[in-house]
């Protein structure tokens, strides 16, 4: 009885679906989303639009410091020509481009608000709630208007132990299909920086380092891994975009363009590498695994790093904060990395926006 009623619930599912034309189907879908003027109207002008993850927002750093980041990083791209899209969940609608109030309202909800990686997708909207987007799930929204430039901090990757544990961000399988350009710092040291290189390649993901023969890891320039490939300007990365990802080729897989740390930030970046390295270290001499690795690392790194002289070197780096703890630290340079990003990938989106195809 259960199996004929579901049977025939999904072949009226298909014969509505085969009774839309492109136009309906496609007007049908845009209307389980909203856009925002501004975004939209960008887009349909051919205008720069950078696509910017939610997560960070919501769990990358606490209230309100978390709302300040995002004005600040949406201010970074507007100033350089380009709209910001921020895009996150709220009541169960994907939202493309927040305003003021939906920003602060994703803001000041934080750690309450769901991490929503692809596969949450379906069930935070189905049961109306609010989702921050990952990396994996702003691709699929981006994609869906037609972005194609998106700026985060760092994207997920293959961790350490992933031939054990299997564990490996649907943020590189996403960018594998996904026919979008992504500006990140490279991904955390605390991941598996070669395997990751070594999946994005197996998604067909084209990987460049931004003006530099390495891949960068994250809080350091380099992880003594050669980049794939490099690129030296912003009109560099539009022409790979122009000829690898456009219509022209359709060719659906994504873009990673690796932009390591800037000068200015790399004493501080040192100092929280070196501490993770050591901390990543004793973990395996005193064979620290499974659930209680994290917890192990962060409480030693914040241990190794909380002396007073790092204390004032971070905060000579960014005026802010009084706390030292690893969410801090971690956070101070996760600032500066998303916000020289931003600054990168919105000269890339406007050098698109102005390519000749
Ligand atoms: N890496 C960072 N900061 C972050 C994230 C990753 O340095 O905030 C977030 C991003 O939203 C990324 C997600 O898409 O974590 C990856 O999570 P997971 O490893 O669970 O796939
Ligand atoms: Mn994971």
């Amino acid at each position: 009885m259960a199996s004929s009623s579901s049977s025939s619930a999904l072949s009226r599912i298909s014969s509505l679906q085969n009774h839309l034309s492109p136009l309906e189907a496609n007007n049908k879908l845009m209307s389980l989303i909203k856009i925002s003027p501004e975004v939209s109207e960008a887009i349909s002008n051919g205008r720069a639009v950078v696509a910017l993850e939610s997560t960070i927002i919501s769990h990358g750093m606490p209230y309100p410091q978390n709302l300040q980041t995002a004005k600040e990083v949406e201010s970074i791209v507007r100033d350089n020509g380009a709209i910001p899209a921020t895009i996150a969940i709220l009541n169960g609608v994907p939202c493309i481009g927040l305003n003021e109030e939906e920003l602060e309202r994703l803001a000041s909800l934080g750690k309450s608000v769901q991490k929503t990686a692809g596969r949450d997708i379906a069930h935070v909207v189905a049961t109306r709630a609010n989702g921050a987007t990952t990396v994996s799930a702003t691709l699929f929204f981006a994609s869906m208007v037609g972005i194609q430039v998106f700026v985060t901090g760092g994207i997920g990757g293959v961790h350490r132990h992933a031939n054990h544990t299997m564990d490996i961000s649907s943020d590189l399988t996403a960018l594998g299909r996904t026919p979008i350009a992504v500006i990140s710092a490279g991904v955390k040291s605390i991941l598996d920086i070669p395997k990751t290189l070594e999946y994005l390649e197996t998604q067909e993901v084209y990987v460049a380092a931004y003006k530099s023969d390495e891949f960068p890891a994250f809080f350091t320039e380099k992880s003594g891994c050669k980049a794939p490939s490099r690129v030296n300007s912003p009109e560099d990365c539009a022409r790979v975009i122009g000829k690898y990802a456009n219509m022209k080729l359709n060719r659906p897989a994504g873009i990673l363009f690796a932009v390591p740390i800037p000068k200015q930030h790399s004493a501080a970046g040192n100092l929280i590498e070196s501490a993770t390295q050591r901390a990543l270290a004793e973990a395996r001499e005193q064979n620290v695994t499974g659930s209680a690795e994290t917890p192990f690392l962060l409480a030693r790194v914040n241990e190794l790093t909380g002396g007073t002289s790092l204390a004032a070197s971070i905060l000579s780096l960014e005026h802010c904060l009084s706390i030292v703890n690893l969410e801090f630290l971690d956070t101070v340079s996760d600032i500066a990395l998303v916000k020289n990003n931003a600054l990168i990938g919105s000269q890339i989106a406007v050098a698109l926006s102005q390519l000749i195809f």
